[in-house]
């Protein structure tokens, strides 16, 4: 775990390991400017501790009189750095040498090599972002996409955490009013003065079911929406599948059962993510295992699916009452295609049309395309809402409505305004531990492990 003691000052390489066309080397501590003033000579020859804060300045980094490197160093001082400390950044030459020369260099004047992620690290114990914004600037450096971009940006800009420390607010303002009742008068306390109080909560409870009901949402934008490509053996699901992946990632065979286990891959259509997965084919019965365990896994995925693409090669004009068939048993969106088209006369096409595709010669493809993307607009419309994608974050929230849903049922039949004031303590302490107001080492530990050597 982290070195807590905040005295010592921390340097590291920041960019990525090896040669480039530049490198840079972060200082942070109190040492930063003493360390700079040993190491490095300003072309203007301004002593270093004269230098102000965020300016860029040229000059010359020396071992004892050995010339390492012409640098530019940028200056923020405490308190207004991204650590909330003095903080320095050389700018040097990307060589692998003049890199870990500079870096021996700070660390012989005093600094010690910052450990994963310990500069945001001190970033957050210092104030200068919250829990749930250190664990958005995770996503931000693992985003793939313009969505997923947006989402971790609006979030590490504390869309989220705003509405968690209002939530937060609110129920500490309602306790203090209870506590103080409790102290100071019973009869302030009266059932309907509690009544009156859970008419408060709804509001509270209301913006915690949005934000609950935004993590699946959430989940689409960064993991991509989910799409299972089911249908009976040898109607061509891994034909479409490897028809939308562009590649022949998954085996096709005219024998049926030829995919027995689910294979799963990412791709892109109008800058959305997907997560394709090509099924085993569905039986009503089979006696074999394998195909039992493939059928199996194919109702798992849809039920983790947000999209279904159920595929045939039955012929049928009631398209749409079997589209919705499937919807109500599913309980989810529902493609319906015919696959195949190619086989049919032009006489049952028009029957059955616009459902009809050939996986195989690409025909229909566009009609599929775009009813996948009006479907997926119901998982990105309101690109500006905010949304929730970590578990953690989910699973702690459901836990303060929970204690909010007990506090409605209770108030009720009637509540001793001791459980009320611990139930909002509960519901309080999950929304701490998302911000971090209140944190547990191991989930520190592996959130601020998941960064890179200096960040
Ligand atoms: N004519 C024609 N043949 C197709 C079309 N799509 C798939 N096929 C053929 O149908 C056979 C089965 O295709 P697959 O993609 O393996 O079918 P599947 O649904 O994945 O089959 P299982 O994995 O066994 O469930 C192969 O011989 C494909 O070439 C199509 O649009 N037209
Ligand atoms: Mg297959």
């Amino acid at each position: 775990m982290f070195k807590i003691d905040n005295n010592e000052t921390i340097t590291a390489i920041a960019t990525p390991p090896g040669i480039g066309a530049i490198a840079i080397i972060r200082i942070s501590g109190t040492l930063s400017f003493k360390i700079i003033d040993l190491i490095f000579q300003p072309i203007d020859k301004l002593k270093p501790l004269t230098l102000k804060s965020r300016r860029i300045y040229l000059g010359y980094i020396y071992s004892q009189k050995t010339l390492i490197d012409k640098v530019l160093i940028n200056i923020f001082k405490s308190p207004n750095s991204y650590t909330g400390e003095d903080i320095i950044e050389i700018s040097c030459h990307g060589s692998i040498y003049i890199q870990n020369k500079i870096l021996e260099l700070i660390i012989n004047n005093g600094a010690r090599l910052a450990t994963r992620g310990e500069f945001t690290f001190r970033a957050f114990k210092n104030g200068k972002l919250d829990l749930y914004q250190v664990e958005s600037l995770l996503d931000l450096f693992h985003s793939e996409n313009e969505l997923d971009h947006n989402l971790a940006l609006n979030n590490l800009r504390g869309e989220v955490s705003l509405i968690i420390k209002n939530l937060r607010q609110k129920i500490l303002n309602l306790n203090t009013i209870i506590e103080f009742g409790l102290e100071f008068s019973d009869e302030y306390l009266n059932p309907n003065k509690l009544l009156g109080f859970n008419n408060f909560l709804v509001n509270i409870r209301n913006q915690l079911k949005d934000l609950i009901t935004s993590f699946k949402l959430g989940i689409c934008f960064k993991e991509g929406i989910a799409i299972a490509i089911i249908g009976k053996p040898n109607v061509g699901k891994s034909t479409l599948f490897n028809l939308l992946l562009k590649s022949d990632r998954s085996i096709v065979s005219n024998q049926s059962g030829t995919t027995i286990n689910y294979i799963e891959e990412n791709i892109y259509i109008d800058g959305i993510k997907y997560r394709l997965i090509d099924n085993a084919g569905l039986k009503k019965k089979t006696r074999k295992k394998l195909e039992l365990k493939g059928i199996k896994k194919t109702i798992e995925n849809i039920k983790q699916a947000e999209i279904i693409m159920y595929l045939t090669n039955k012929i049928t004009p009631k398209y749409l009452q079997i589209q919705r068939y499937y919807q109500d048993l599913f309980k989810k969106e529902i493609i319906f295609l015919i696959n195949k088209c190619d086989l049919l006369t032009t006489k049952i096409k028009r029957q059955s049309s616009p459902i009809l595709i050939s996986a195989k010669y690409g025909i229909g493809i566009n009609y599929l395309l775009n009813q996948l993307q009006s479907l997926s607009e119901r998982f990105i419309t309101n690109k500006k809402t905010p949304r929730i994608t970590k578990v953690r974050h989910y699973e702690e929230l459901k836990k303060a409505l929970f204690q909010l849903n007990k506090i409605q049922e209770k108030i009720q039949i009637g509540i001793e305004p001791e459980i009320l004031s611990l139930l909002l303590k509960e519901a309080n302490y999950s929304l701490d531990k998302i911000i971090g107001t209140i944190t547990n080492e191991e989930i520190l530990f592996n959130i601020f492990d998941s960064f890179c050597i200096g960040k």
